[in-house]
């Protein structure tokens, strides 16, 4: 067992929400919890109708809540809606017109504060523009950007014309670009000449050029000047932004949308080689990331709100953009590192605009740890009031860590489980209702009804491990795979007979009805917080010509949560060091920076059953340094293990 494990489950320690956060929280009792959740299971029809129609601005009103069973349910239907107008229009008939929408900071320094008319009036000037380039309702359009403002404004562009984004975070290669714009077929690319991370500009339009040579479905790019790097525009096919928007009209309504109407694509890894389309459609994610977000981060209209989430992730779609917008909040956006030009920068942006609740990811928290409590000391946290952790389970020391440095023993944490196939916020906390125990993201959100079941689907006793799954469907779940329905049922719904969403994530729940997760069950790493499939990195490793056959597997990582291991059986001699290099330049090529190999580990041969097999129940043990205590009788050739524990 890990250490991380071991001291979860050796975890007994409570946190109550402080008296003065309760007494000004939205949701504020138990009683009040239990009463939604209830609603919540007996009758969604009720509960997120209701919700729905409180929630939503709509063209035209919905006739049904939800329509058939899961895999499929359809919500709202009938009803007319659009993204944009819910996290724009709506507020301008408001005080909120002036208020701050997204105040951005830029790594070299910069900032640019946008209300939200002014936002609106940039979404709507795009939107002209892509009308201008022929984006059509429907359409899929391709976002490859780093973390400035025209990435709000593109994406919230797309949503007002009905064109489908698909945002690729800015670390993945050229390879796996032009695979996304195949897959989803998109006509148009929106991208910078380059970013900021950690005072070096990374190059994005050079990328996106290289991904065009294998991308037929692209007619246009428009490309923002961010660092003024020196790149090459192709006459007819590159347009820049500044001059596209120079004369567009700022008059461009919401176009309304079926509440079903795709939104957004976003990729994701799976247990296969291949990326999944994640599909997500307006009315109810919409209804979902508003929901979520407001009752979890318990926004007050004086907030300041951060989550340095990158967008290019799920947790930045729907908790910097649609969710806060949603909600009329201000919501910050950063641009670089959390170590640039030094290891205080979080903290200075928390002083510096005052920040009230902050959201993290635990793999950040390990970071700051590491780099020692000088530098969060040496700034003001006292405007902190909650704070959120997301992307893996977080260990007690980090959580512990954060609540005592950086929230000053005084703010809740909320730890929030989710995922891509979710669109929000599935299990966490509610800050001024939930007792917290570092380690356990609590108890499922209202609508939310999870269990946990063993692999014939039954449900388990308390404290015993499992699988986690939905029972019900929610508004915000996941519609398909985009272009790959099957996939999408064999993925998720096939294993419990289509009864039950499977996450693939192991877990527990407590006596108290508290959620412990355990980690993935599948063959997804999760490195940093971002999720990586350990055959996508082989079928990257096997493409080199040096490489013959590859495994890889996860091992616990001080700071990155998992670590990637590849046990390589070269092509020849065993080579050295330096074709150690080459494949892990190899694989950043491939797939990004983001899966670049922790370790390299060549060997003759993998373990393997009888039936060709690998076991990678071993090679986890071998990777993690543990002695193997598992049943090694089926395995082909016994001496292997020997070799590759030598070779480590
Ligand atoms: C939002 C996001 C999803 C996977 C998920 C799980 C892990 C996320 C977690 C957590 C424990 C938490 N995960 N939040 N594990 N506690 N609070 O991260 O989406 O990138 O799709 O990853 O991340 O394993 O299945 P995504």
């Amino acid at each position: 067992m890990s250490d991380a494990i071991e001291s979860i489950l050796q975890e007994d320690r409570k946190f109550v929400p402080p008296a003065e956060f309760t007494a000004n929280a939205l949701i504020s009792s138990e009683e009040q919890y239990q009463q939604m959740w209830q609603l919540g299971k007996d009758d969604p029809e009720k509960f997120w109708g209701d919700l729905a129609k409180e929630e939503l601005e709509w063209f035209q009103p919905f006739d049904s809540v939800m329509e058939g069973d899961m895999p499929d349910t359809k919500w709202f239907q009938g009803g007319k809606i659009n993204a944009s107008y819910q996290c724009l229009d709506q507020h301008l008939t408001t005080w909120r017109k002036n208020k701050a929408a997204l105040i951005w900071e830029g790594e070299p320094g910069e900032t640019r504060t946008l209300t939200y008319q002014e936002l609106h009036r940039e979404v709507c000037k795009f939107a002209s523009v892509l009308d201008q380039l022929g984006v059509e309702k429907g359409d899929r359009v391709t976002i490859y950007m780093p973390m400035i403002p025209e990435l709000a404004i593109a994406m919230l562009a797309c949503a007002r014309v009905g064109a489908t984004h698909s945002i690729i975070f800015g670390g993945f290669s050229a390879d796996a670009i032009s695979d996304r714009n195949n897959d989803a077929q998109s006509k148009l690319v929106i991208t910078a000449d380059g970013g900021w991370r950690r005072g070096k500009e990374i190059a994005l339009k050079s990328t996106v050029d290289e991904s065009l040579e294998k991308s037929s479905s692209v007619e246009k790019v428009v490309v923002v000047r961010r660092t003024g790097g020196d790149i090459e525009m192709v006459p007819d096919r590159d347009y820049w932004w500044h001059d596209l928007m120079e004369n567009a009209s700022a008059d461009r309504e919401a176009t309304p949308l079926d509440s079903e109407h795709p939104l957004f694509i976003l990729y994701t890894s799976g247990s296969t080689g291949k990326p999944k389309g994640v599909l997500h459609t307006t009315a109810g994610y919409m209804l979902g990331t508003k929901m979520s977000s407001k009752w979890v981060f318990d926004y007050k209209d004086e907030d300041t709100y951060w989550c340095t989430a990158d967008i290019g992730w799920v947790t930045g779609h729907s908790y910097i953009i649609y969710g806060p917008l949603a909600n009329g909040v201000t919501s910050v956006m950063y641009e670089g590192a959390p170590n640039w030009p030094d290891e205080g920068r979080f903290w200075e942006v928390v002083e510096k605009y005052r920040v009230n609740i902050f959201y993290t990811a635990p793999t950040a928290i390990r970071a700051f740890i590491k780099w020692g409590d000088q530098w969060p000391q040496k700034y003001d946290l006292s405007s902190l009031r909650l704070l959120g952790s997301v992307g893996e389970p977080i260990n007690p020391e980090a959580w512990m860590w954060y609540h005592k440095l950086i929230g000053g023993e005084r703010c809740p944490i909320v730890d929030t489980w989710w995922q891509t196939e979710t669109g929000g916020i599935m299990i966490s906390p509610l800050p001024g209702v939930t007792p917290a125990k570092p380690g356990s993201c609590t108890k499922p959100l209202p609508g939310v009804v999870p269990a946990i079941v063993n692999e014939e689907g039954k449900e388990l006793e308390a404290n015993q491990g499992g699988l986690l799954v939905m029972t019900q469907p929610w508004p915000h779940m996941l519609r398909t795979l985009y272009g790959d329905h099957e996939r999408f049922i064999e993925t998720y719904f096939s294993k419990f007979d289509g009864k039950y969403y499977f996450a693939g994530d192991g877990a527990r729940k407590d006596e108290d009805g508290y959620y412990w997760i355990m980690g993935r069950v599948d063959d997804v790493l999760n490195v940093s917080g971002h999720r990586l499939s350990t055959m996508e990195i082989e079928s990257a490793l096997v493409s080199h010509d040096l490489v013959a056959e590859a495994a890889v597997v996860g091992y616990p990582h001080d700071l990155k949560g998992e670590g990637i291991c590849c046990f390589v059986i070269p092509k020849g001699d065993i080579p050295i060091d330096e074709v150690k290099n080459t494949l892990i330049k190899h694989v950043r090529h491939q797939i990004g920076a983001i899966a670049t190999p922790d370790q390299i580990r060549f060997t003759p041969a993998l373990p393997k059953t009888r039936s060709g097999k690998i076991m990678r129940r071993l090679l986890k043990d071998i990777a993690a340094g543990r002695e193997n205590n598992q049943d090694t009788s089926t395995l082909e050739d016994q001496s292997i293990l020997e070799k590759l524990r030598q070779e480590g």
